[in-house]
């Protein structure tokens, strides 16, 4: 009889709890599942090898930072290396930062030069559909900014060549060439 009683107390207690305790665990997935994308602040830089220290990225005031890699064997070799960095292939959306890529490429190590000589890869293509340049954070080249071409780009090597990935000539005007070419290329890391 004792055992019963305990047994009911025992149920009394524990049934509100059995009750409450799904309700409060529901409310805080809910709670913590709540979406945050209200902020209008930047996620933080991923995680990667980029870093401003000497060496590494170098600072322009005001535009960004940047890196220059002499070689890679593809344009998707080079885009992978920024987006390891931390960084991605640089995006050149004003005349301030053409300036930067032409005296980057001004100030490379030529001993160094084993890609083509006249091609820095960087960060646009028209993989997706062809004549449809977009940079590689989404945005169409034509909204970007910049959109100086070299003399007569882009051209699909005269329409002889699939030329579906984006390249600066040393002054930075623009250029299409085919993504498997080796070449030097450029990552960018916002300010
Ligand atoms: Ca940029
Ligand atoms: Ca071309």
């Amino acid at each position: 009889m004792t055992n019963l009683r305990s047994l009911i107390s025992l149920l009394s207690l524990a049934l509100p709890l059995a009750i409450l305790l799904p309700l409060s665990v529901s409310r805080v997935i809910r709670l913590t599942s709540a979406p945050t994308t209200t902020s209008t602040e930047k996620p933080p830089p991923r995680e990667g090898r980029w870093s401003p220290e000497p060496g590494n990225y170098t600072e322009y005031p005001g535009v960004g930072y940047y890196k220059w890699y002499d070689l890679a064997d593809s344009w998707g070799e080079a885009w992978l290396g920024c987006v390891q960095d931390g960084a991605h292939l640089v995006v050149v959306d004003s005349d301030e930062e053409a300036d930067v890529v032409k005296d980057i490429i001004r100030k490379r190590d030529m001993s160094e030069q084993r890609g083509h000589p006249h091609v820095t890869y960087v960060g646009f293509h028209d993989l997706f559909l062809k004549g449809t340049y977009v940079t590689v954070l989404g945005d169409f080249v034509d909204d970007s900014g910049y959109t100086v071409w070299g003399p007569g780009q882009p051209d699909n090597m005269d329409g002889r060549l699939r030329e579906a990935c984006g390249a600066v000539f040393t002054d930075a005007t623009l250029n299409d060439v085919a993504c498997y070419i080796k070449a030097p290329f450029i990552c960018e890391h916002e300010l």
